[in-house]
């Protein structure tokens, strides 16, 4: 268990779980009086039922096709009043969508994946997290919805949630999800120029205590961008999740240097490059079983939309570490001869 960054290699963490279902407010008296807004539309579970049809219909489609073991499917979670200092990433993920499929780009990724193969990206939409908190929702709540939305997205095998943040807050909502999910803890690489393990940050839970010592004592080790050329033969030949139930990629984009990635909250120079993400990402062995790209922040991102075509590159890539289907040939209908391919072209 040695061999890997920033990685939490047990986390299991249900003690803040609240196992009643986050449509269903408890506490409706007190909030209607409060903001005169019928909880009914929380309680009678339409939003559940929105993304539940939305995933079941992707997961159906897949199924209907065959072949998939596993796709991952955006969900947004365009949530930004935990930043400690901006909130644009509220606004991120339609602005990933829109670079993701922007025509100055391909759909190819490196590896050769089309990501309009149904195969290899889905999406579900977003959690309406906005409309949720103008209800008059708390944050223990929210971080519910966010949880019971990732685990609708599992219950469509072979979906698998790759989220679009959102500050950085709704990993731990996230994380929790697809362990309790998967019944049991999975290995975590995040990539970040902050450590992020904090006890408590203005009330929020976060999954570790104040940096090294935090750390240290949840197993999580730490790499730093001083000592990354000596460690990078080590981090970008990473195999992680073995004994555990697969991997989780977290990825805050200000781990990038601002020259890569100008459009975040906090920016940090001295990051990685692209390129050493791309490495790291590519290279890495293990069941990716979800991810998320988290903290870009359109509010900061040049005119061009740079950060946005750079947030939208690492999901496409992420999309392809782990899109899995049993057909070789994926990205190449046209020109595979195998019988399994031509069985693909269906979509073609
Ligand atoms: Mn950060």
């Amino acid at each position: 268990m040695s061999s890997s960054p920033y990685k939490i290699s047990a986390i299991s963490p249900t003690s803040h779980f609240n196992e009643q279902s986050p449509f269903q407010v408890s506490h409706t008296h007190r909030l209607q009086s409060q903001r005169n807004v019928n909880y009914r539309a929380l309680r009678n579970p339409l939003l559940a039922k929105t993304k539940l049809f939305s995933a079941k219909l992707k997961g159906e489609l897949l199924r209907a096709l065959g072949g998939a073991i596993a796709c991952p499917s955006l969900l947004g979670v365009p949530l930004g009043h935990n930043s400690s200092f901006l909130q644009g990433p509220a606004f991120a993920p339609p602005r990933i969508r829109e670079a993701i499929w922007c025509g100055s780009t391909n759909s190819t990724t490196e590896e050769g994946k089309q990501i309009t193969d149904p195969w290899v990206l889905m999406d579900v939409g977003d959690v309406p997290v906005q409309e949720i908190r103008d209800c008059g929702v708390d944050d223990d709540r929210l971080m519910n919805v966010i949880s019971e939305s990732v685990k609708l997205v599992m219950e469509e095998d072979p979906l698998r949630p790759l989220v679009l943040g959102g500050d950085h807050s709704i990993s731990f909502p996230v994380v929790r999800a697809v362990s309790e999910k998967l019944g049991g803890p999975v290995d975590i690489l995040h990539l970040d120029a902050h450590p992020d393990i904090y006890n408590a940050f203005e009330g929020n839970k976060s999954i570790t205590t104040e940096g090294r010592e935090q750390g240290k004592r949840f197993g999580v080790e730490q790499f730093e961008m001083r000592t990354f050329s000596r460690d990078r033969h080590l981090l970008e030949n990473l195999k992680l999740g073995g004994g555990v139930k697969g991997v989780y990629i977290s990825v805050d984009v200000d781990c990038l240097d601002p020259a890569f990635a100008p459009g975040v909250s906090h920016i940090e120079p001295g990051g990685l490059s692209f390129r050493d993400v791309l490495n790291i990402l590519h290279n890495l062995q293990g069941d990716v079983v979800a991810a998320d790209v988290v903290e870009f922040n359109p509010q900061r991102d040049t005119v061009d939309g740079m950060t946005a075509m750079v947030a939208a590159k690492l999901v496409k890539e992420l999309a392809a570490k782990i899109a899995n289907d049993k057909f070789p040939c994926n990205s190449s209908h046209q020109t595979c001869n195998s019988g399994a391919a031509a069985e693909k072209t269906i979509s073609a």
